[in-house]
């Protein structure tokens, strides 16, 4: 493996506390002899990073969710640490990976919208094979080309689908049998099994669960069938006071959800493509069983009606992910691996159910712009704590790194987040992110926005339309009042504008992107050959 031509500048170095801290580690010559025994609790640790897509921290207990329970995950924060405050930097799928392999952002990296990722470029990936460590991924890709960097790939093409799903590897494809929050669960095992022993490991395992259209299970999806589930405060949020932009937007419960999300089953006699037409469809009346009565639901009832459907199945999905985890850290503890291994779980953005009456991502509110993160190091983590540090999804890659000894490239855009998990923030962190989406008006017409989130408040640029929003984060956490033209509020949208313009300029962000996307597409990927 060839070592990227990225630049260790000595600043880095030093403004990286971690990665001085391994620095002094590794300074002595046991320790580096230590350093590629995997098992070794001197050694550099295992990493496992487990990323699930589109799973909202209000569907996770240890979050405070109202709506759902999900045992194993609150045991990686139970046994670690529960991040609060770690922001994806443009909220969506294939542009939040590209972030997380490159430790850079969409206007650096080349992916603002779901375009295909440039796999020559450096990532971290490839950085940790350098360093020594056996590399792989199983699962969701969604990046258009295929994986550069790792010892082991099998993914799925493009979305890949949730029952019997294919997945690919530089081979070839297969055709699993069986539900793909579990096949990827149980690939994951085998190439932790399968691995050279006399390497530290890096594996992602990248689940497709629970992005739309929600397919559950039969078992869990009948353990929430017919059961009540609890709605947001803002779901029926009339708008009032905000930009143009979520007025219309088209990602609304009541209005966008297909009879496909719905899980509508099709009239008999349909042809195939009258059949996935009708499912497209966005119905504004259904009819179904309602207490044993054939019933046709319209209106408010219809909405109400809804909102169950789609969290049903979402959190339906979300438990199967929850079940897994569990046996991936169940088969950690009886391999010996639990001590020297790292465990992440997070997901590629938030989402929102039913927030501001919403499903999908990408808009700048907390719900969609908040990832969960959850990591578990015994040792080096504190058990039961907590971190309100601000984290953005360029800090993976650093982070990846600094466990395996290495410096953050000079021209990668996050820090390592390891002197934070060990209750250690530098008192330089940052205090402000800056945040920017693209896709407009992409698959839901969502407004290109980008703004300024800090400990305290937000703001947000729509600018293709020339208008703003300002919110007071701890007065109005659910963000229903926009403050922008606030009398009171001026001197704090002055600041706020200061420092956005500050993070614009210090990212190099010079609008490449602002008016021409490109063009090509990472739902395109090579088609997969079965495997003889
Ligand atoms: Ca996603």
């Amino acid at each position: 493996m060839k070592r990227e031509p990225s630049a260790i500048t000595r600043r880095s170095f030093t403004r990286n506390a971690a990665g001085a801290t391994f620095g002094r580690l590794f300074a002595s010559g046991p320790l580096i002899k230590s350093a590629f025994g995997a098992e070794s609790p001197a050694g550099r640790p295992n990493i496992l990073f487990i990323m699930t897509d589109d799973h909202a921290s209000q569907a996770i207990s240890c979050y405070g969710s109202k709506v759902n329970q999900t045992p194993n995950l609150d045991r990686i924060a139970k046994e670690g640490m529960r991040m609060d405050r770690v922001f994806a930097t443009n909220s969506i799928c294939t542009p939040s990976r590209a972030t997380i392999l490159t430790g850079k952002y969409s206007h650096t990296n080349g992916v603002p919208v779901f375009n295909r990722f440039d796999g020559s470029q450096p990532t971290a990936p490839k950085m940790l094979q350098d360093a020594g460590y056996y590399t792989a991924i199983v699962g969701k890709w969604h990046l258009g080309s295929d994986p550069t960097g790792f010892d082991y790939w099998n993914i799925l093409p493009g979305q890949g689908v949730y029952n019997d799903p294919t997945l690919y590897d530089k081979d070839g494809s297969v055709v699993y049998k069986g539900y793909v929050t579990d096949i990827i669960t149980d690939l994951s095992i085998d190439v932790l099994k399968n691995r050279p022993k006399d390497k530290p490991f890096f594996l992602m395992c990248h689940h497709k669960a629970p992005h739309r259209e929600w397919t559950p299970d039969e078992r869990h999806r009948k353990q929430f069938e017919g059961k009540h589930i609890p709605e947001p405060s803002n779901l029926r949020d009339d708008y009032s006071g905000r930009t143009d932009a979520l007025r219309e937007q088209k990602q609304s419960v009541f209005r966008d959800l297909t009879r496909r999300d719905l899980k509508l089953t099709p009239p008999p006699g349909l042809s195939r493509s009258e059949s996935q037409k009708w499912l497209a469809t966005k119905p504004t009346e259904v009819e179904t069983m309602v207490d044993g009565v054939r019933t046709t639901l319209t209106g408010k009832a219809l909405e109400d009606w809804k909102y169950q459907r789609y969290m049903q199945d979402y959190l339906a999905c979300v438990q199967s992910v929850d079940d897994n985890v569990g046996r991936l850290l169940e088969w950690l503890d009886a391999a010996g691996l639990r001590e020297n291994t790292v465990v992440i779980y997070t997901s590629d953005q938030g989402f929102f159910l039913g927030e501001h009456g919403l499903f999908d991502k990408r808009f700048m509110y907390e719900e969609s712009l908040r990832m969960p993160f959850l990591v578990r190091w015994p040792g080096a983590i504190g058990p039961g704590t907590t971190s309100r540090a601000i984290g953005i999804n360029c800090d993976f890659a650093p982070t990846f790194l600094d466990l395996a000894g290495r410096s953050t490239p000079s021209d990668m855009q996050g820090r390592s987040l390891v002197p934070v998990w060990k209750g250690k923030t530098p008192k330089d962190w940052r205090r402000a992110m800056y945040y920017r989406y693209y896709h407009d008006p992409g698959d839901h017409n969502t407004r290109a926005h980008y703004g300024v989130r800090t400990e305290t408040n937000k703001l947000i640029y729509f600018w293709k339309k020339d208008q703003w929003e300002c919110y007071d984060l701890v007065a109005d956490p659910s963000e229903m009042h926009n403050i922008y033209d606030d009398p009171k509020a001026q001197k704090t949208v002055a600041a706020l504008k200061k420092e956005l313009w500050r993070l614009k300029k210090e990212l190099k962000d010079d609008d490449q992107f602002a008016n021409e996307l490109p063009k090509d597409s990472s739902y395109v990927q090579a088609p997969p050959l079965k495997k003889q």
